[in-house]
């Protein structure tokens, strides 16, 4: 896949990131709404803790319990957060996925849980969204190209679908395999990525009460440029582990191949974690840039190891060397 990186395809340095704006069109926001129907069977649960945009329908989830959950950091702002994104499916323009997602189907939706577990099964959203209370949590989550955002997300502990499908002693990691139809995603015609976008977690990273299964943001269903309407969110990891728009999840003995490592291994390893003292081979990681904190003037952030994460996760790669198993 080397055609990805002459195309320039491949994530570009964010050195002006200047956030474009919203570009929900009418018809989108239409649609949401008349989704409305689909996601009223759902339990009231209180506690909401951010204001609601009002674009989609309500999703909301108690205050997470789970350590690291809450960062002080203000939350980006919801028109940046939605379109100013990486979802290569819909094209590799941050400006696309918010333009072109409207055409993505995500009802009825069905997540096939397979390979080394006792329990396999295709678990439709209904089921998953009632498998666990909805909790909120507030995370940081910083892009690999240098640039950063922090989101309120609405889902729970994968460890919660984990549990219920009882892994067998040979599941090592799991892999995600997201959605790849081309009627639906018009990216899909380029060659940017060997489709489907797939990631991959070692056991006890899936497990960890921080990685979340995400349903909502802002106290909404996912806006489908946002990987509607289910998807990952590591936030210790660089953003491109967060898997978006998940159709399969697959409990394997092997470290799995993923999307990015298979483009171009040089540049992006299995573990991602967001690391200041280990540099991308064409830029440095150690400082980022807050998406909505625009202009010549705003200050560049120093990145925390692990995200900021690190008493959170740390231990999982305790005696493992970093700039190895970048
Ligand atoms: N299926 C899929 N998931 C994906 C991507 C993608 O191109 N396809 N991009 C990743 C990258 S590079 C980032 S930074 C995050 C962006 O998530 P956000 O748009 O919600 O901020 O999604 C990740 N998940
Ligand atoms: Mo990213």
């Amino acid at each position: 896949m080397h055609l990805l990186k002459d195309r320039g395809f491949v994530h570009p340095v964010a050195s002006e990131i200047t956030p474009k704006a919203v570009y929900l069109s009418r018809r989108r926001v239409w649609q949401g709404l008349a989704a409305g129907g689909a996601w009223a069977g759902l339990p009231a649960l209180g506690g909401a803790q951010t204001a609601r945009p009002g674009k989609l329908p309500p999703l909301p989830g108690a205050r997470s319990s789970a350590a690291g959950a809450t960062v002080m950091d203000k939350p980006t702002a919801y028109a940046d957060a939605t379109s100013y994104n990486n979802f290569y499916e819909f094209g590799t323009d941050k400006a696309d996925p918010a333009q072109y997602a409207g055409a993505l189907k995500t009802r009825p939706w069905t997540v096939a849980v397979e390979g080394e577990v006792k329990k396999p099964g295709n678990f439709d959203l209904d089921t998953l969204l009632k498998l666990s209370p909805m909790e909120e949590r507030i995370y940081r989550l910083r892009c690999v190209e240098g640039w950063s955002m922090v989101i309120p997300w609405v889902g729970y502990s994968l460890s919660e679908l984990i549990k219920r499908v009882e892994p067998t002693g040979n599941a090592k990691y799991l892999q995600f395999v997201t959605l790849a139809d081309r009627q639906q995603m018009r990216g899909l015609a380029s060659g940017s990525l060997d489709w489907p976008y797939t990631e991959g977690l070692r056991m006890d990273e899936a497990m960890h009460p921080l990685t979340l299964l995400a349903f909502g943001m802002y106290g909404e269903v996912l806006p489908n440029q946002n990987g509607a309407p289910v998807r990952m969110v590591l936030p210790w990891k660089y953003g491109f582990k967060s898997a978006k728009s998940i159709v399969r999840i697959r409990f394997v003995e092997k470290q799995p191949r993923t999307a990015w490592e298979t483009a171009i291994p040089s540049e992006y390893g299995f573990y991602s974690n967001v690391n200041p003292k280990v540099d991308h081979p064409r830029w440095s990681q150690a400082t980022e840039r807050r998406i909505g904190e625009d202009g010549v003037f705003a200050r560049k952030r120093p990145t925390l190891m692990f995200n900021g994460y690190e008493p959170q996760v740390g231990q999982l790669y305790a005696g493992m060397d970093l700039r190895k198993f970048y």
